[in-house]
């Protein structure tokens, strides 16, 4: 008998489905994202870091935008098998909070997590896709994760920041019976989480994928998880970063941002899909 991925997805905070998004269409929104670059006069890594920084929060708003609106950019990122995934990982309809897509790797960012206290486990299921949109080779900066870590260090890390900042001891305690708590804790707790990260990791269990143009890896951001030094100058590394919750997490949340919807898959697709999932999510 298959082993339950979502096992792994539990244990290893990330689990990897080969060759998902159809090349034909990330080439077409690689197109989309391209022109979006130029006209910010982004066209290189170089000309990516030395915008002004106002320019560059215009130019990740308007990133955002696209991946929003644009009708082949939704197409990509609400792929069925990807939604099929995350439905069976949250047991629940998966819902976007954003997604966005970056054609330079400036390089060695540190180790992180995304959230300190979220896990796809409800209330709090949240979970990220790392989509590559080309064929990353080992010199262009590739994703590592620590696998586990959400498990043995976050959960340590956590605690300390809680024994160190009564505030949160008192946010902590009524999480249970006031769930919108959760955003106070996220937004003051997660910085000093992460700000403990790098001190506190082993570099030797870094783990990072060989990836090729459509493939997906699934995270729980409270796995730890950077990129590898960018060896190559020109910095290129074609990636889509998605973030997918639930409506009862997102309604828990207290966020008001709105989030992306899409109408759920129906029956008969389910059915038809199962069977592509399995081979897609157990089959390497
Ligand atoms: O660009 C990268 O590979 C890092 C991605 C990342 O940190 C994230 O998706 O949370
Ligand atoms: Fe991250």
């Amino acid at each position: 008998m298959q082993k339950d991925w979502r096992e792994d997805f539990s244990t290893q905070g990330y689990v990897i489905c080969k060759n998902i998004l159809p090349p034909d269409l990330i080439d077409e929104h690689l197109k989309q994202v391209l022109a979006l670059c130029a006209r910010f006069g982004v066209v290189d890594l170089e000309s990516l870091v030395s915008l002004p920084i106002e320019t560059d929060d215009a130019f990740m708003a308007a990133m955002l935008d696209l991946h929003y609106r644009n009708e082949l950019a939704r197409k990509l990122i609400f792929n069925r098998i990807m939604r099929r995934v995350l439905a069976e990982l949250f047991g629940a309809e998966p819902i976007l909070s954003f997604a966005r897509s970056s054609l330079w790797e400036p390089g060695n960012m540190r180790a992180h997590v995304d959230t300190a206290f979220r896990s796809p486990d409800a209330p709090y299921s949240v979970c990220r896709t790392w989509c590559a949109l080309e064929n990353i080779d080992a010199e262009s900066g590739r994703f590592y994760l620590i696998p586990g870590s959400h498990r043995t260090l976050m959960p340590r890390l956590y605690d300390e920041v809680i024994a160190e900042n009564p505030e949160l001891q008192e946010l902590s305690r009524k999480l249970a019976d006031e769930p919108e708590n959760w955003w106070r804790l996220f937004s003051r707790g997660w910085p000093k989480v992460n700000a403990k990260v790098p001190d506190r990791i082993d570099g030797n269990q870094k783990v990072s994928f060989e990836m090729n143009k459509g493939d997906v890896i699934f995270f729980n951001p409270a796995v730890v998880h950077g990129t590898v030094d960018c060896l190559d100058p020109k910095g290129d590394r074609k990636v889509m970063i998605c973030e997918w919750t639930t409506r009862e997490a997102w309604n828990a949340s207290g966020f008001s941002r709105p989030f992306y919807e899409e109408p759920s898959v129906s029956d008969a697709e389910d059915l038809e899909e199962a069977d592509v999932i399995a081979r897609v999510a157990f089959g390497r």
